[in-house]
């Protein structure tokens, strides 16, 4: 406040009292280092070829990549939390990591899922989505930012059961601490090798996710990428959050569908075959992935955080 004082005064005795400028600039979004998340996204498919070939529920290969996330983060001065869960004869577990400072009732949450199908590594599904909140957690930590909200990050066990670590995360947060999570943001397969630009619609979520869709069509068109609205529906983590009234929005390069000519036209790639082509397969590797992708979600997910946790 003091120098806000001096500032102005400074500015009248300039001649110009505008409080415009006198307003803290807002520290503007880093660019993601795309080979920073390829590097994450290197460390996940060497756990899966370490064990047995997937980072499946209930194998060894999740829980190394639990710990693998855990220790970036906790070197980073997160507050870390492994939350375990029991799901078909195994024990399953959600990563939450807290970044200290903000205002804790006004908190802003990051997920994507971090367990793969038993077929294979699950780079693109969904180490991409993980590899890149986790960069951004990082870069959170490295640009010194100190976002008025509360960033919360997941990383979600056996979605690929049927959303079970995301659900019981929500069902296990008390009706007070259910209210303070304002935003919930899912991101699942973010770098799909024949990939389409797709943001989450808002339509039928609960009000306020309007503003995270818009947020979110805006950190593309602000790198000059088209999107499409989908409707995931129930189709990944962050519908447990829109069940309890929590507004959700996401991005996601798409899976099984397949690309029309239409969108070939706009986003290249080709028509006529799926956006993941190895999608719940064993060919889900490290070659599986688009970097362009890749790195523009990674960079939209940064503007997104940086313009709603300001
Ligand atoms: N939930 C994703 C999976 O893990 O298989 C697939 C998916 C994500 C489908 C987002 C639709 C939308
Ligand atoms: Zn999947």
């Amino acid at each position: 406040m003091r120098i806000m004082i001096a500032l102005a005064a400074a500015l009248m005795v300039a001649g110009t009292t505008s409080a415009h400028a006198a307003a803290p600039a807002a520290l503007a979004a880093p660019n993601i280092d795309v080979a920073k998340v390829q590097a994450h996204l290197s460390q996940f498919q060497s756990i899966a070829n370490a064990n047995g070939g997937n980072r499946a529920h209930g194998r060894p290969g999740y829980l190394a990549s639990v710990n693998w996330v855990k220790g970036k983060l906790d070197a980073a001065g997160f507050t870390t939390r492994v939350q375990s869960f029991s799901s078909n004869g195994a024990t399953g577990y959600n990563l939450i990591a807290d970044y200290p400072g903000g205002d804790e009732n006004n908190v802003v949450m990051l997920g994507g899922h971090l367990d793969s199908v038993s077929a294979g590594p699950g780079i693109n599904d969904n180490g991409t989505g993980s590899a890149s909140i986790l960069e951004v957690a990082l870069q959170v930590k490295a640009t010194g930012f100190a976002p008025s909200k509360h960033l919360r990050f997941a990383w979600w066990g056996a979605e690929e059961l049927g959303l079970v670590g995301s659900t019981y995360y929500v069902n296990s947060l008390t009706t007070t601490e259910r209210s303070k999570i304002k935003t919930y943001l899912n991101f699942d397969m973010t770098g799909s090798p024949n990939p389409g630009y797709f943001v989450y619609s808002a339509s039928g979520q609960p009000s306020g996710s309007l503003a995270l869709q818009q947020r979110l069509q805006s950190g593309f068109s602000a790198i000059g990428v088209q999107t499409e609205l989908t409707s995931v529906g129930g189709r990944s983590d962050h519908a447990a959050f829109a069940r309890a009234g929590i507004p959700v929005g996401g991005t996601f390069t798409g899976a099984e569908g397949i690309k029309t000519a239409a969108q070939a036209q706009k986003w290249g790639g080709s028509s006529g075959v799926a956006f993941d082509r190895c999608y719940h397969r064993s060919c889900d590797t490290l070659s599986n992935v688009n970097a362009t992708a890749l790195d523009r979600n990674a960079d939209v997910i940064a503007s997104t955080l940086w313009a709603t946790a300001a």
